[in-house]
């Protein structure tokens, strides 16, 4: 991350977005696993920002099965965009807890708004690439970066303002291992840096990501990391609602927040989809507490 900003996390227990409900409570079991007072023995300075900014959506039916919940997912992340700016013009980092991936949407445009050409660096299993013609599901988290690139419903690609709020050339996923069809026409047609798990068995973390964060801060004026907890092994990281063999090792994880603490070109970020209900005991937790810890600068020696 950018040195010295003081840290404003926003917690976000929001799950409409997901398929299985649970990552509400990601923001509290997190919290709970310390991730205030890790940062704080680190010399971060810490804001957290209590969730009142998110409106009660509990009455909002608006569905429909290639968006499902539409409704709420749309309300949380225009609260959301608003406070992730407010976030940035306060001059601090935001960092938001989640909840589903789908507040990506949300927190990216506001990015993209602040620092004008935004690279996105998308740790993830999945693509998170889908339409709703596309999407084999309804679940609009794995639409998040799709509509960030003005692909879908004008009622998501327009949270923050109309349009495309990135350029697919800045943007690198990295660990993914299970995309859809739809997903890997996207890819292709876009020319979108992938680097999937192959590749890091191939060339290892560490190459890989020195490639990636160049993709992602090569001409742009600020970095947003999107950090989807299923990236990481279901071993490590099992509480989490879409978990998929195969992923990246206790290590790879540390070592690419490393780097990216290292690269210091990361102007905000997303920790999302802790599921605590599907939890062995604080295990995956506790493991997002370490890689924020990590990606903050703590070093092994
Ligand atoms: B996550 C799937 N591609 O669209 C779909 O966890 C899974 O934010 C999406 O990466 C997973 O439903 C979304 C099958
Ligand atoms: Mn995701
Ligand atoms: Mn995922
Ligand atoms: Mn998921």
């Amino acid at each position: 991350m950018k040195e010295q900003l003081p840290i404003t996390i926003l917690p976000v227990p929001f799950d409409w977005g997901a398929g299985r409900r649970g990552a509400a409570s990601g923001p509290e079991a997190v919290l709970q696993a310390g991730l205030v007072r890790r940062l704080q023995k680190l010399g971060c300075r810490v804001q957290l920002r209590s969730d009142d900014y998110l409106p009660n959506t509990d009455a909002d039916r608006r569905t429909s099965a290639k968006l499902k919940h539409w409704g709420r997912v749309q309300t949380m992340n225009e609260a959301l965009a608003l406070e992730a700016a407010a976030a940035m013009r306060a001059g601090t980092f935001p960092l938001a807890i989640g909840g589903d991936h789908s507040l990506a949407i949300g927190t990216v445009a506001a990015a993209a708004k602040a620092r004008r050409r935004i690279g996105v660096l998308w740790i993830d299993a999945h693509g998170d690439l889908n339409t709703p013609q596309t999407s084999p599901s309804g679940n609009i988290h794995g639409m998040s970066l799709a509509a960030l690139l003005g692909l879908g419903d004008p009622r998501f690609t327009g949270i923050g303002g109309p349009g495309a709020k990135l350029n697919p050339g800045h943007i690198a996923l990295v660990g993914a291992r299970e995309l859809d069809v739809g997903e890997k026409e996207l890819i292709r047609e876009l020319g979108i840096a992938c680097f999937t798990m192959h590749d890091i068995d191939r060339y290892g973390m560490a190459r890989v990501m020195e490639n990636a964060i160049r993709v992602v801060s090569d001409g742009t004026d600020g970095v947003h990391l999107s950090f989807d907890i299923d990236s990481v092994d279901p071993g490590e990281a099992p509480g989490t609602g879409t978990p998929v063999r195969g992923g990246l090792n206790y290590r790879e994880a540390h070592l690419a927040m490393e780097m990216l603490h290292e690269a210091a070109v990361v102007t905000s970020a997303d920790l999302v989809e802790v599921n605590p209900l599907l939890d062995n005991g604080q295990r995956t937790a506790r493991l997002a507490v370490e890689l924020a810890a990590s990606f903050a600068g703590e070093r092994i020696l």
